[in-house]
């Protein structure tokens, strides 16, 4: 089974089945330049022009990249027009955002300019209509090159230079990297839960600013570090200082922070720390993409409290701040907090003291991390 990936629609599905025309048996497998039809384990939407690729090398999606192009058009190409390229099967409506630069074919000269006259070489800005797979053309010519139409005549053509640009695939989960291989140190999740008397996991609160993570966390880890537990708090004004100090509170940016946060917690969970994380992470995309990351590691905590009760509480003087504009894109005030409608457990700290709350998730841990290791201990001690 292979793993595809529509661009556009970025979904990742399983081929279930191939179907190949000159076969009774329908093929377990299809390489490049065959035709064959393939059954997908899902129903999705497929388009003309979309790309199955694999799952784990998919093509780069955006909406603006740069290409050398060789004009042919009647009239010249201009700043600001509009035209159809044509990469691969897809069919895009693509502005001419800016000529970076036209190249001379007799001299190699480079000159600035508005306008691309036939016959001439350019280096250009093209910003498509949508978000769409493409490639570098020196990493796969086939989806980085494309013509440029204009009405129903084919007037150019040109191939895709990505540096400098952003993949815009939700979640940046395209590796970049190439030819590596996953190591496995062979001490196994099940030998670090014995030895430490629990399993790894990640607590991962979510809540609005001032409604208690951070409070919370301290306690939690202090009341689990007590019991001889290996426990680690990721704090969102901490990791803010230095992993993650080149961001800031935009929603790529909050994006980013979360992930990586997503990431980290995943390996103290793997190295079998209970890692509390205490982060606003206020868009469900972003703390489904940790769930990923973290698989059955993974509880989401709600630290809740509504948001007067944090406006109220304030402990940081922030929400004055933020209702007087002089802190902006504040959660709650100028920025949303999506609620979650997964949580594992609820902590509505509105109504419950700290004690009370921590006690509830001490309970927690102890059923999700401490009780499968006692019965792991059971059966080592030969009880059955
Ligand atoms: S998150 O949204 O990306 O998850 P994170 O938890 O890392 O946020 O950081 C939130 C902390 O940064 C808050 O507790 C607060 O102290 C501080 N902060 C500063 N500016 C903002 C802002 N605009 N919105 C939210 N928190 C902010």
């Amino acid at each position: 089974m292979m793993n595809c990936c529509f661009p556009r629609g970025g979904r990742a599905v399983k081929v279930a089945g191939i179907e190949s025309w000159n076969c009774d048996v329908p093929p377990k497998s299809a390489s490049a330049g065959q035709s064959v039809g393939i059954t997908l384990s899902e129903q999705i939407f497929v388009e003309r022009g979309f790309i199955a690729s694999h799952a784990e090398n998919p093509p780069f999606l955006t909406n603006i990249f740069r290409a050398r192009i060789f004009w042919l058009g009647h009239r010249p190409l201009l700043q600001g027009n509009k035209y159809k390229l044509k990469i691969a099967t897809l069919e895009v409506s693509a502005e001419v955002k800016e000529i970076e630069q036209v190249i001379d074919t007799g001299d190699l000269t480079r000159t600035q300019a508005t306008s691309v006259e036939r016959g001439a070489v350019a280096e250009v800005v093209f910003r498509l209509r949508g978000v769409t797979g493409l490639d570098e053309f020196s990493s796969n010519p086939n989806t980085g090159r494309f013509v440029i139409i204009e009405g129903y005549d084919v007037c150019g053509g040109g191939i895709i230079d990505l540096q400098g640009f952003q993949d815009q695939r939700v979640g940046g989960d395209r590796v970049k990297s190439k030819n590596i291989t996953a190591v496995d140190f062979h001490i196994s999740p099940d030998q670090r839960a014995l030895a430490n008397g629990h399993q790894g996991g990640i607590l991962w609160f979510t809540g609005l600013s001032g409604s208690g993570k951070s409070t919370l966390a301290t306690e939690l880890q202090q009341r689990l570090f007590a019991k001889g537990y290996q426990v680690y708090v990721l704090d969102g004004d901490n990791i803010r200082s230095g992993l993650n100090k080149d961001l800031g509170f935009s929603a790529a940016d909050r994006g980013e922070n979360i992930r990586r946060v997503g990431e980290v917690a995943t390996l103290f969970a793997q190295a079998g720390v209970i890692v509390i994380t205490s982060f606003i992470s206020p868009y469900r995309k972003d703390r489904k993409r940790a769930r990923a990351a973290g698989g059955e590691y993974f509880n989401m905590v709600y630290v809740k409290a509504d948001l007067k009760t944090c406006e109220a509480r304030d402990p940081k003087g922030l929400y004055k701040k933020a209702i007087t504009g002089e802190i902006a894109e504040f959660t709650g005030i100028s920025a949303p907090y999506e609620e979650p409608d997964d949580p594992e457990i609820v902590v509505d700290t509105a109504t419950l003291s700290i004690d009370e709350s921590v006690t509830l998730l001490m309970d927690y841990v102890h059923k999700q991390f401490v009780e499968p290791v006692k019965a792991m201990e059971y059966v080592v001690a030969g009880g059955i």
